[in-house]
């Protein structure tokens, strides 16, 4: 392989997902290694040693960690339909909107599954607080990038996992009832060839969700 690309990736992660989708949008031929989380390989260890998550891109014996930080390295790398905007005021908002996604609706989504009663109503509260924010800024947007699917776009690929897992959870909370915006942009990016190859099968990914929560329980 010309290149030498290689992803270390777990199927059910939506952050390695990014990378894979953003790899397949500009054509980039790569190889893909999968993960073992609960015994990961010494070479994930090796290549990075501070965080030890996937994914981890290694393109030509270089290692770069952290899904945003690699979508960055790939639009750069690989100047071929850029993934971010030209204009420097829209690189920062797209890169704005992808770190409230990371540092604001994922933490608090995580909190639903760790509590109970008021606090969850409180937390459930919160996330719609998120979730409304980007609703109305896709509001009018065929994409969070505008006309075609760009970086905000891939970061937000989280939705697919939310709502496949809210389809086994007892909370509903991304429905197409209160977010008609984010569920027709869903229907747009599944007709997108690239993400049908990077979506998950949805029964495995039902069986993991089920097999993680019996696995916190009996902690
Ligand atoms: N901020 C990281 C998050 C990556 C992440 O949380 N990866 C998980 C899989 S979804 C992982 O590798 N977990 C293994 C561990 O925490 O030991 C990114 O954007 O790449």
């Amino acid at each position: 392989m010309a290149e030498e690309v290689k992803l270390f990736g777990m199927w059910a992660s939506p952050f390695s997902r990014r990378v894979e989708l953003a790899l397949k949008l500009k054509g980039i031929p790569y190889e893909y290694i999968e993960e073992d989380l609960s015994n990961k390989s010494s070479l994930l260890l090796q290549y990075n040693p501070v965080h030890k998550k996937v994914p981890l891109l290694v393109h030509k014996g270089k290692p770069v960690a952290e899904s945003l930080v690699i979508l960055e390295y790939i639009d750069e790398t690989w100047k071929n339909n850029p993934l971010l905007p030209e204009d420097p005021y829209d690189r920062a908002m797209a890169r704005f909107w992808a770190k409230f996604i990371d540092e604001k609706l994922l933490p608090t989504s995580a909190r639903i599954g760790q509590s109970t009663g008021k606090e969850q109503e409180q937390v459930i509260e919160e996330v719609h607080h998120h979730l409304k924010t980007l609703e109305n800024l896709l509001k009018g947007k065929e994409f969070f990038a505008g006309h075609s699917i760009g970086y905000m776009d891939i970061a937000a690929n989280i939705f697919f996992w939310f709502y496949v897992n809210e389809e086994i959870s007892e909370t509903k909370v991304l429905t197409a009832q209160k977010y008609p915006t984010i569920y027709e942009w869903i229907k747009k990016l599944k007709n997108i060839d690239a993400v049908k190859e990077c979506l998950v099968e949805k029964e495995k990914f039902h069986r993991f969700i089920i097999s993680l929560r019996e696995a916190s329980k009996s902690k």
